[in-house]
């Protein structure tokens, strides 16, 4: 496998239910990534190195994934010049919301593109850092031209009475 491109982020191993989905659309996309917990309030020291370390070893786009008061998206693109995808992770107590306003109301200055909450948002982070990576990996760019002529393709003309 090559040195990855991508390094996807979460806050805690509660998010992998849902930060598993970046992870298996980069691997059906061929993107070499990473995956690591990352908590930005009980492991202030890991962001910190990670953020500060992530070009120099090679990363090109960061997704980052958490929940709640979820400051790990803008906290790790503060210390970064590298995109940072933000994906709002589903919590228990606000079903999400808290993690998506915290994370997609940055103040000007240090942007965080911000997916929707939970999986599609998760599957959407990959796609879009796929896209960045696209600009300069004509490969990659046709396997994710591939990619959605076959979603595209799988969409029946009629619905059916079986469930998805
Ligand atoms: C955030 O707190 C994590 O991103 C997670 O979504 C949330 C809950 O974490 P756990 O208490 O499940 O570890 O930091």
């Amino acid at each position: 496998m090559s040195a990855p491109v991508v390094s996807i982020i979460m806050g805690s191993q509660s998010d992998w239910a849902t930060m598993r989905h970046a992870s298996l659309a980069l691997e059906t996309l061929g993107v070499a990534h990473e995956t690591r917990i990352v908590s930005a309030h009980r492991t202030p020291q890991r962001l910190y190195d990670f953020a500060r370390g992530a070009k120099e070893r090679g990363i090109k786009v960061i997704i980052a994934g958490a929940g709640g008061a979820a400051h790990l998206p803008g906290m790790t693109a503060s210390m970064t010049p590298l995109p940072v995808f933000g994906v709002p992770v589903e919590s228990k107590a606000l079903s999400g919301q808290d993690s998506l306003l915290s994370i997609v109301q940055m103040p000007a200055g240090i942007p965080v593109g911000t997916l929707a909450i939970g999986r599609a948002g998760a599957v959407n982070a990959a796609l879009l850092a796929a896209a960045v990576l696209a600009l300069g990996d004509d490969e990659l760019a046709k396997r994710l031209d591939h990619w959605r002529e076959s979603q595209t393709n799988m969409v029946a003309l009629s619905p059916s009475d079986e469930e998805n």
